[in-house]
């Protein structure tokens, strides 16, 4: 299966929001990825659900929606999610998760669930059925622009190994923070299959989206060897 992108939008350029949408919609990004942070379980503001509501009416692009609040099973309804938008919660902010992932799933949206670096994925054991991805954080949530936590690739060959283990090989592997050209083909390695790219791999000083995308894209690609 080929790997996917989902642009962080929190790391586009907000006075050029347009062309920045041209860019990505040219590039064929998968998802755009909205960081809802409240302030509390993450210690950080950025996108909220009036920006997300004029972006939805200028692009097709499906929505990678990652909920880093408390108690999301509240704040749900602020959003405006639709068929095929992805949805993630964090293990750590909700004592029901399994009836919020039902939910996710009943509004038509890919239910998925985000742990930090410190929650093991073992975890999640339960509620595998529920889920169509697990997002591995690979920095600690709230900020872009940090760097990857070294033991986050071995985190992620453990959560593939875990998932076949499993019986659940159709489950995706998303993976968010630092994913630069350099850390995205030992991510793939490793087993990623969606990977969140920022100020690291698509929103770049030195190079357009379009040109990130396309490096990142051979980059996550089997055929290319480290
Ligand atoms: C972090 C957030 C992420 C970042 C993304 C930024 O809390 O969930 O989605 O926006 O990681 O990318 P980068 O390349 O700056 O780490
Ligand atoms: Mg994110």
């Amino acid at each position: 299966m080929a790997g996917e992108l989902s642009a962080s939008m929190m790391c586009a350029n907000f006075l050029d929001l347009q062309n920045n949408l041209k860019e990505l919609q040219a590039a064929e990004i998968e998802y755009l990825h909205f960081d809802i942070m409240d302030g509390q379980f993450v210690p950080n503001y950025t996108l909220g659900p009036c920006v997300m509501d004029q972006i939805r009416e200028q692009t097709d692009i499906p929505f990678d929606i990652h909920l880093m609040v408390e108690r999301p099973e509240d704040k749900m309804n602020f959003f405006n999610i639709q068929q095929g938008d992805l949805v993630s919660v964090h293990y750590e902010t909700t004592y029901h998760l399994q009836r919020l992932l039902e939910r996710i799933r009943k509004m038509g949206a890919c239910p998925g669930v985000a742990i930090n670096p410190a929650t093991p994925v073992t975890s999640i054991t339960e509620i595998l059925d529920d889920v169509d991805f697990i997002l591995i954080m690979t920095v600690n949530p709230g900020f872009a622009g940090q760097k990857m936590i070294p033991y986050s690739l071995n985190k992620i060959a453990k959560t593939k190994w875990f998932l076949l283990d499993h019986g659940y090989p159709n489950i995706k592997i998303q993976v968010d923070g630092n994913v630069s050209f350099e850390n995205s083909r030992h991510m793939r390695d490793a087993g990623a299959d969606i990977f969140v790219v920022g100020s690291s791999g698509l929103f770049m000083k030195n190079m357009t989206i379009y040109n990130a995308a396309m490096e990142m894209r051979k980059c996550i690609s089997h055929e290319y060897k480290i």
